[in-house]
């Protein structure tokens, strides 16, 4: 092999409208913004690493065939719920290429801000759960994430990684500005707007909400085995959800998993006791203007 071979070749982020995308997504955005969804579809999005994605699919998935375990394990989630701006290193296929091949009604993921989702989604009044998870513990999953995904560039020293994530400098942009433009908009545009940490405290109510979100009525019985279906050692397990079907050239799970740890306050273990308090005091200048209810413990 030569020097220049085995030169390893960092992905590339691009800027957008002031976000950085990956390359390719930067090139498909103008097919992604034109995207026209049915009224039915159903729209899962979350800034990375939120949970939101994952475990709310998961959910929503079991709720749609009332909790029939079979019938969500016949193929990978990102077969199951096109991801919208999906790389075609983890899938042969596009998100788009995928959702054209489906009928609706669709479950849809996507990391997009707010102002990259197709306005389709809006005009056509899909309904809409985004989900969030407090800023740290966000920040502490997604720079585990960059060792794995090998489609975005490596997060380089944990300080450096704490400051890109402060400034936005990350893929997919600013988690403070993605969860604000949702927030903001979650009543006008009938958006369900859930927290991570209300799910790790009480799943059972937070799986009746979306139950409740999508006019579904489903028995007691099926709820429970829901939740106990979608807890974070069966999902673990559950090789249609780890992202264990993803190829290592894209996901790299030898050293960390996709399924990582699954809790709240792990960033305690992380942030020194000054980079806690650097965080904190540009968080309040960042999100004085909104009044987000998240908690960094339960
Ligand atoms: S992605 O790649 O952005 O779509 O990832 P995403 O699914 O949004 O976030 C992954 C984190 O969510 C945790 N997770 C769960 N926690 C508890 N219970 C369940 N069922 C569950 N499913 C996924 C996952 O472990 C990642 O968090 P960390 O903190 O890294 O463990």
């Amino acid at each position: 092999m030569t020097d220049k071979q085995s030169e390893i070749v960092q992905p590339v982020l691009v800027r957008v409208n002031g976000v950085l995308l990956k390359e390719q997504t930067a090139q498909e955005l103008d097919a992604i913004s034109a995207f026209r969804p049915h009224p039915s579809d159903l729209l899962i999005a979350s800034y990375p690493k939120s949970e939101g994605t994952t475990w709310t699919q998961e959910i929503v998935d079991l709720l749609l065939h009332n909790g029939n375990v079979e019938s969500c394990r016949q193929a990978p989630i990102t077969t199951r719920n096109p991801f919208l701006e999906l790389s075609t290193k983890i899938s042969s296929q596009t998100g788009l290429e995928l959702l054209e091949e489906m009928d609706p009604p669709r479950v849809i993921k996507t990391h997009l801000p707010f102002q990259l989702v197709p306005v389709g989604i809006w005009e056509n009044k899909c309904k809409v759960i985004y989900v969030a998870r407090n800023a740290k513990d966000t920040l502490v999953s997604y720079y585990y994430f960059h060792h794995i995904n090998q489609m975005i560039p490596k997060p380089g020293p944990w300080e450096d990684f704490v400051h890109n994530f402060m400034r936005g400098e990350v893929a997919w942009g600013s988690w403070y500005d993605h969860v604000k433009a949702f927030w903001e908009a979650r009543q006008k545009r009938n958006i369900l707007f859930l927290f991570y940490e209300d799910m790790q405290e009480n799943p059972r109510r937070e799986v009746e909400r979306i139950m409740n979100y999508l006019d579904l009525s489903i028995s007691n019985d099926v709820l429970d085995h829901i939740v106990e279906q979608t807890s974070f050692k069966n999902m673990k397990d559950n090789p249609m959800a780890n992202y264990a079907f993803v190829p290592k050239e894209a996901f790299d799970q030898s050293t960390h998993k996709f399924m990582r740890k699954g809790v709240v306050g792990d960033w305690e273990n992380h942030f020194t006791t000054e980079q806690s308090a650097e965080f904190d005091k540009d968080y309040e200048k960042k999100m004085k203007d909104v009044n987000i209810p998240f908690r960094t413990r339960l």
